[in-house]
């Protein structure tokens, strides 16, 4: 895992955008976006069972598994959205970025690789990307019914309960 302040330049959302502007894993939990690496799958039982979740699936973004659909299927991952649950994301192979976006609005981007897992928070805004390889394969992990339903950012989505929440609780 590494993370860094993304350069807005413009180019290929898979490019790294790498400002150089390096992020330490507190700066990422005080966003409330929590970090783990998890080389046994036993570790990640253990914490979503700590966490109450109960489902999980697994996703192959790539070309070869997605035919004609994966270049539109990564413009949408990468449209900013939110979720009314929290999510886990589990790399299982290749690699993937996930943006969040830090107090002042900035996208800070996670360089995700095999064993890395982030919880990323209800309520924050974010997109994914794969990166240049074009493939990722994650473990997806749900609380409940998957209630993780893009709400793509707009101003009535600002007043959603659950961004407002997070807001009160990270950005405040
Ligand atoms: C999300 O919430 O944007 C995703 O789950 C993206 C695909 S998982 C690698
Ligand atoms: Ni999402």
């Amino acid at each position: 895992m590494k993370a860094y302040y993304y350069d807005n330049l413009p180019g290929d959302q898979r490019f790294p955008h790498d400002s150089q502007t390096p992020l330490s894993e507190s700066e990422l939990s005080a966003l409330g976006v929590l970090y783990f690496r998890m080389p046994e799958l036993a570790g990640v039982d253990a914490l979503a069972a700590e966490r109450g979740y109960k489902n999980r699936d697994e996703i192959t973004v790539s070309p070869e598994k997605m035919g004609d659909v994966y270049e539109a299927k990564v413009k949408t991952f990468f449209d900013e959205h939110l979720h009314e649950d929290e999510e886990i994301r589990y790399v299982r192979g290749g690699r993937g970025y996930f943006d969040v976006r830090d107090k002042g609005d900035r996208w800070v981007r996670i360089a995700l690789e095999k064993d890395d897992l982030i919880i990323l928070p209800a309520g924050i805004y974010h997109r994914f990307t794969t990166d240049e390889s074009n493939y990722v394969h994650a473990m997806r992990l749900f609380k409940e019914e998957p209630k993780w339903t893009p709400l793509n950012r707009s101003a009535d989505v600002d007043e959603n309960p659950y961004r407002k929440e997070y807001v009160g609780q990270y950005l405040a």
